[in-house]
């Protein structure tokens, strides 16, 4: 009778609740047994909690309760743990208040004793309830922006008078989408102006009018729209136009007035938070002719310049330096054009300026130049590119960076617009160390020592000097006659019976013009312009023992007595017993004579009589050295070769041509006289016709 009184008294406190059973250790109220326990959960309904009240706890008592114990659990978190006595008033003081689940959470109960008691205990009881949860009474668990209201299970939301709900039926909103169109004039305020403007307002305005005209607003000077104090608007007024969006707009300055939208279908968006008391603004629009603005595209500027054109005005569009409106095929870059204003408020025509692009520079297919790090290069106007030569043989003539310029041309620092080349470094052995391989008394040649000496066994054996990678100087009457495709030359070695080393065909033979045809003829030449051009098939790749000889200086001149180097497979030294053909490359050193030296010519078995010493020839030798007939085409170059490594560059001077037929073992101070092209007086021919014979 006591109890039940009491369980009404408890039910009363609790309004709304609804008992629903009750929860008591395994033999209550006799006493619970050792190695008992009970393993008890019930869940509550959406929109309610469920409290467990105890009424009676009787357990064995221990440190942390580790004996004999009741736990709690809320949704799987322990939240009560109890043993040992405790009266009612403490219970319900202390511990029902928190034995309670979350809106439809779930309460779990354990209890367990272990194997002893030193007494007997009645253990515990308790019942269970069922509440409504009061989500208006917690913000975080409901989303009502004006009134909420509970009720069992569940709560709604309301609105004070003049505000709606928001689609998701808990924002109140209110009513201040406009549909505007047709109108030409007219006023827009914000919802209650010039009374303080409704939370969470989402307005729409909607202003159409004809196509020719152009909506113009003029706001009030009262203007406030809630604004932080950074400036940023917590409430904003937008203006969206087809092309753009004006604003943000907040704060207390009103947007300028009159303010040209240029465009006659608008819609004007307010939209406010849950906070605060501002005024908003107002506005009256009307509308206007069309004009145009002054920006017809992006990168360019227009003349005359003014704030606004009127339909038929024309203006010249020109776009910024280094953009241009077709930067397609670069050259002739259109950077102007006239552009007028169409009643529409539109520019026409509008062509977009864009960045001025260079594009690759056109470089010679497989050529030595190369771009540095080409894969990645932006070829755009004020973008630079480098130049390097792909080989250490090769040097860079002319500038290695350009700029993409703003008329879509690659022009160097230095204003340049050619492309850079790369030439092979002439005259310039490697510097090698190998005395060993070089008997010095003998003057066989190293290999190389005079890599720019090229051997021709057929038709005609001689020699031919190396001049660039695809071109070779010889005599001509070495080349005459020859077929201009069917020459081999060999180039890299000094062992002429190697036919491995590097194989040169010739693609062209250009004979000097001045050169009388002798042989094929069957006419005598007179050795005057005894020069030939060869032109390879392909470029030649430098190598240690490849590599080119320089040209002379057009007036370099040949001094008397001025030592330098003539060298082939003929017999360069007459003790040499070889007659005409010796395995490996020679060299002699020998002096140029004076001009009445060389003037008294010797005559030729093959002529009649004595030969003519012409300006195009010089003449040289030394006591018993000369270059005999299998030196033909061959190179004699100053200065004199040289022990030292780091000498050079050597110059083509002379080219081997003609002379009296080497004496065998004559006396050694016989003297021997050779007969050269003056290679100075061909330095324009040569590089005129490597010029025009590019491909
Ligand atoms: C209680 O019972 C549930 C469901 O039968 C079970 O999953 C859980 O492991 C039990 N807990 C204990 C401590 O025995
Ligand atoms: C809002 O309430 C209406 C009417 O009670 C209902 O049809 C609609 O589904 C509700 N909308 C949402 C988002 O709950
Ligand atoms: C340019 O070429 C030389 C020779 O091949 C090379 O050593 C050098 O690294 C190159 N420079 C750049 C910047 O690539
Ligand atoms: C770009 O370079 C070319 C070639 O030198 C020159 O003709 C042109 O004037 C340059 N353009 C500008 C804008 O400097
Ligand atoms: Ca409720
Ligand atoms: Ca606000």
């Amino acid at each position: 009778m006591l109890r039940f009184s009491l369980l009404l008294l408890l039910l009363s406190c609790t309004a709304h609740s609804t008992l629903l059973g009750w929860v008591e250790s395994p033999g209550y109220p006799s006493g619970y047994s050792p190695h008992s326990s009970l393993n008890w959960s019930r869940c509550a309904p959406k929109g309610h909690t469920l409290s467990i009240k105890l009424i009676h706890l009787d357990m064995e008592d221990s440190q942390d309760c580790e004996n004999d114990a009741v736990k709690v659990f809320s949704n799987g978190n322990l939240i009560s743990v109890l043993c040992g006595q405790k009266e009612y008033e403490e219970l319900q003081s202390s511990v029902n208040p928190l034995l309670f689940s979350s809106p439809g959470g779930c309460l779990k109960l354990l209890f367990h004793s272990d194997y002893s008691n030193i007494k007997r205990h009645t253990g515990f009881k308790g019942f269970y309830t069922i509440q409504d949860f009061d989500e208006c009474n917690d913000d975080t668990s409901n989303e009502c922006t004006q009134f909420c209201h509970n009720f069992i299970g569940g709560y709604h939301c309301s609105c004070r008078h003049g505000y709606h709900f928001a689609e998701d039926n808990h924002t109140c909103t209110v009513s201040c989408t406009e549909d505007l169109s047709g109108l030409n004039r007219g006023e827009i305020s914000s919802p209650n102006w010039p009374g303080t403007y409704a939370e969470d307002a989402n307005c729409e305005y909607t202003l159409s009018v004809e196509e020719t005209l152009q909506l113009e607003l003029r706001f009030s000077e009262l203007f406030d729209v809630e604004q932080n104090r950074d400036g940023q608007c917590i409430d904003a007024l937008r203006i969206k136009t087809p092309t753009g969006t004006l604003g943000p707009f907040c704060g207390n300055t009103p947007p300028p007035s009159p303010l040209l939208t240029y465009s006659n279908h608008i819609k004007i968006h307010f939209t406010s938070d849950g906070f605060g008391s501002n005024k908003g603004f107002s506005l009256q629009f009307q509308t206007r002719d069309k004009i145009c603005g002054p920006a017809v595209t992006s990168h360019s500027t227009v003349t005359p310049l003014k704030t606004e054109y009127d339909r038929g005005q024309t203006v010249t569009v020109t776009c910024d330096v280094g953009y241009a409106v077709n930067t397609k095929g670069t050259k002739d870059l259109l950077t102007q054009y006239e552009s007028t204003c169409q009643s529409t408020g539109t520019w026409t025509p509008i062509y977009p300026c864009t960045i001025v692009d260079c594009g690759l520079p056109l470089i010679e297919d497989n050529s030595i130049l190369q771009l540095v790090d080409s894969a990645e290069q932006n070829t755009q106007y004020n973008h630079q590119i480098q130049f390097n030569c792909s080989s250490t043989y090769y040097t860079l003539e002319g500038d290695d960076t350009y700029i993409c310029n703003a008329s879509g041309e690659w022009i160097s620092a230095r204003g340049k617009a050619e492309m850079p080349k790369c030439t092979g470094v002439c005259g310039k052995p490697p510097q090698y160390i190998s005395s060993a391989g070089r008997i010095l008394g003998g003057k066989k040649a190293a290999l190389g020592e005079i890599p720019w000496q090229l051997l021709i066994k057929y038709p005609n054996k001689g020699g031919a000097s190396l001049i660039n990678d695809q071109w070779a100087v010889t005599a001509a009457h070495v080349v005459d006659g020859v077929e201009e495709t069917s020459l081999t030359l060999f180039g890299g070695q000094v062992d002429a019976t190697l036919t491995d080393e590097h194989t040169i065909t010739s693609e062209r033979i250009i004979i000097h013009p001045g050169y009388k045809k002798g042989i094929a003829s069957d006419k005598q030449t007179d050795y005057d312009n005894d020069i030939a051009l060869i032109r390879f098939t392909t470029r030649v790749n430098f190598g240690p023992n490849l590599l080119p000889i320089c040209l002379p200086e057009v007036n370099r001149g040949v001094l008397e007595n001025e030592y330098g180097t003539v060298s082939g497979w003929g017999m360069t030294d007459v003790k040499d017993k070889l007659r005409f053909r010796s395995r490996f490359l020679k060299y002699a050193h020998i002096s140029a004579y004076s001009q009445p030296e060389c003037r008294n010519t010797p005559t030729l078995p093959s002529h009649n009589q004595a030969m003519t010493f012409t300006d195009n020839m010089f003449c040289a030798g030394a006591p018993g050295k000369d270059s005999c007939a299998g030196d033909s085409g061959g190179p004699l170059f100053m200065p004199m070769l040289s022990l030292s490594a780091d000498e050079g560059p050597y110059y083509l001077i002379g080219i081997v041509s003609w002379g009296a037929p080497c004496q065998l073992e004559p006396k050694s101070d016989y003297i021997q006289k050779g007969y050269y092209t003056k290679v100075e007086n061909y330095v324009n021919w040569i590089k005129k016709t490597i010029e025009e014979k590019k491909p």
